[in-house]
C-alpha cells in the first residue's frame, strides 16, 4: 500500500515536471499575481510570459499564476494584501503608491516626462532602479517598470478644448492625493475611486469623466459612455510589478536573482504588446464615433501644474530626482 502511494506520487512528480514546461498551474510553487486589468491586456501577457521565463530559469520550482480582471480586488486594496503576503506579485500603475511610497510621486508628477522616450531613458537607468529600490521599506519588492503609455481626459459632456473648459467638472482620478490636487490646480474636482467604479459612476452622472490611457480607455469600456477624449498627455506614469517581502524572503538567492531576471527580461516583450495595443484601441474607439481632440495647444496645462510641484516636490530627495529627469536626455 504503502509503496503504491509512493509509486504514485512519482508518476505525479514527473508529470508536473513535463506540464511545467506548458502550464504555469504545474510548477512546484505558483506566486499568485494580480492585474485589474482583462486576459489579453498587454500588462497581464506581460506577467504570464514573466511566469514562463521563471519557470524555465528555476526549472520549474517557480511559476506564476496572473488573476487578471481584478479578480483579487481594486488596486489599493491588492497593494496592502501584497504588503502582508497574502499575494505573491502584483502588477499596478504607481499611482495608487503615490500615497505610501514618497518616491513614486516623481514620476507620477504631470508632464515630467516629455515623452515617452524620455520616460523609458528614465527609468531603465539608475533614478529608476533608486525608485525600485524604495519599496523595499514598504514590505514589497521593486522588480520592473512595463509601459501605461500617457493619460489624458475624457468626459461624457463636450469636447474639452481648453483648461477653461474643464472648469467645474468632474474626474475620477486614482487613489492619490497628487492626482487630487492636479485636477484641482485644472479648475476641476477631482473624485478618487477605484478603476472598477468608473464606468457606472460616468453612466449615472456621479462623474463627467476620467483620464486614461487608449488600451484603458477602450478595455473598461469608458469610450461608450464618456466619448469626448482631448489628448492633452497630462500623465506619463510608469507601471510597475512589485513582489510581496514575505514571498521575496522565502526564496532562495539563487530564486530571488531569477525572478528579477524574468521581470526585467518580460519588460522589451510588454512594450511591443503596447505599442500594437494603442493602435489597436485608437481605431477601434475612432471607428465607434468617439470625438477626439487632438489639437491642443499644452502650454496652459503645463503652467497649471506649477501648484502641484510646489506641493509634493519639498524634500531635498524630491527635488533632487525631479531635477536629474528634467536633465536626463
Ligand atoms: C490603467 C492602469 C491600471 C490602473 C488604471 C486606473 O491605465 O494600467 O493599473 O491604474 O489605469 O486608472 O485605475
Amino acid at each position: 500500500m504503502k509503496l503504491m502511494k509512493t509509486i504514485g506520487l512519482a508518476m505525479l512528480a514527473s508529470a508536473a515536471m513535463v506540464m511545467a514546461t506548458v502550464s504555469a498551474q504545474a510548477a512546484e510553487r505558483v506566486l499568485r499575481s494580480s492585474d485589474t486589468h482583462p486576459d489579453g491586456y498587454p500588462t497581464v501577457e506581460a506577467v504570464k510570459q514573466m511566469g514562463k521565463l521563471l519557470e524555465e530559469k528555476t526549472n520549474g520550482r517557480l511559476g506564476v499564476e496572473v488573476f487578471h480582471s481584478a479578480q483579487l480586488g481594486q488596486e489599493k486594496d491588492t497593494i496592502e494584501q501584497t504588503q502582508f503576503g497574502v499575494i505573491d506579485l502584483n502588477r499596478v500603475s504607481l499611482g495608487p503608491f503615490n500615497n505610501i511610497i514618497e518616491e513614486t510621486q516623481v514620476p507620477s508628477l504631470p508632464y515630467i516626462f516629455r515623452s515617452v522616450d524620455h520616460m523609458h531613458k528614465v527609468m531603465d537607468g539608475p533614478i529608476g532602479e533608486e525608485i525600485l529600490k524604495a519599496f523595499e521599506a514598504h514590505d514589497l519588492v521593486g522588480l520592473a517598470f512595463y509601459d501605461g503609455g500617457s493619460r489624458s481626459f475624457y468626459n461624457s459632456q463636450k469636447p474639452i478644448t481648453s483648461v477653461d473648459d474643464l472648469k467645474g467638472m468632474k474626474f475620477r482620478v486614482m487613489q492619490s492625493d497628487m492626482f487630487v490636487d492636479m485636477v484641482g490646480a485644472l479648475g476641476a474636482n477631482a473624485t478618487p475611486m477605484p478603476y472598477g467604479e468608473v464606468y457606472s459612476s460616468i453612466q449615472t452622472g456621479v462623474i463627467d469623466g476620467a483620464e486614461n490611457n487608449w488600451p484603458s480607455y477602450d478595455s473598461s469600456g469608458h469610450f461608450e459612455v464618456a466619448k469626448y477624449y482631448t489628448l492633452d498627455q497630462h500623465l506619463i506614469v510608469p507601471e510597475v510589478l512589485v513582489m510581496s517581502k514575505k514571498t521575496w524572503d522565502s526564496l532562495s538567492a539563487e530564486d530571488q536573482a531569477a525572478v528579477k531576471e524574468a521581470a526585467k527580461e518580460s519588460v522589451p516583450y510588454m512594450r511591443d504588446l503596447w505599442q500594437a495595443q494603442e493602435k489597436k484601441s485608437e481605431e477601434k474607439i475612432r471607428a465607434a464615433g468617439a470625438e477626439i481632440v487632438t489639437d491642443i495647444d499644452k502650454t496652459p496645462f503645463i503652467e497649471a501644474m506649477k501648484p502641484v510641484y510646489d506641493k509634493y516636490v519639498t524634500s531635498d530627495k524630491l527635488k533632487d530626482l525631479v531635477k536629474r529627469i528634467q536633465e536626463t536626455q
